[in-house]
């Protein structure tokens, strides 16, 4: 792995967490993108050589609507730019992790992504991501 890609934050309201984060921050997001396959609005920042992703469920059967319901807000993920994807996904789970995709599948912001169980790695569900070049 090569170095944190992005931490993702689940929010109930995109557009309220916007006004929050905008100040907190002292900047504006440089994208937003809804992810249909995930039931997602994805909202990005840029902090220096940080990324933070604001996730908003569009369906009740998000896995961020779940989340939010049984955890509340906040930090969803911590995700994990790599090099190959495939080759990492085939080394997690000769490690013996669980992995929640089978193929790598397309993401926000030009990824190739997989989630790795949180039951696997002390509670923190992790992503991984391969740039799609
Ligand atoms: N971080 C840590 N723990 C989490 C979690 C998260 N983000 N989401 C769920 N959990 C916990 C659950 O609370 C549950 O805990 P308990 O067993 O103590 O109750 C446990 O993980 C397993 O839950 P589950 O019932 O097996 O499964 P869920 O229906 O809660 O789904 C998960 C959990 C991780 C398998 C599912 O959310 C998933 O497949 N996630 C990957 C996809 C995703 O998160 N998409 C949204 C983001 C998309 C994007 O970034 O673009």
């Amino acid at each position: 792995m090569n170095k944190i890609e992005h931490i993702g934050i689940a929010v109930k309201n995109a557009e309220a967490s916007v006004t929050v984060f905008n100040k907190l921050f002292n900047t504006t997001p440089y994208k937003t993108e809804a992810v249909e396959s995930e039931y997602v609005n994805t909202i990005f920042y840029q902090i220096g050589p940080n990324k933070i992703e604001l996730l908003e469920a569009t369906s009740e059967s998000s896995a961020i609507a779940k989340f939010i319901e049984k955890k509340g807000e906040g930090i969803h993920h911590i995700a994990f730019d790599v090099e190959d994807i495939v080759a990492e996904m085939e080394r997690l789970k000769g490690e013996g992790f669980t992995l929640l995709n089978d193929a790598p599948k397309k993401g926000a912001d030009n990824k190739l992504i997989c989630f790795v169980h949180p039951k696997a790695s002390n509670g923190v569900l992790i992503e991984l991501c391969q740039e799609i070049k």
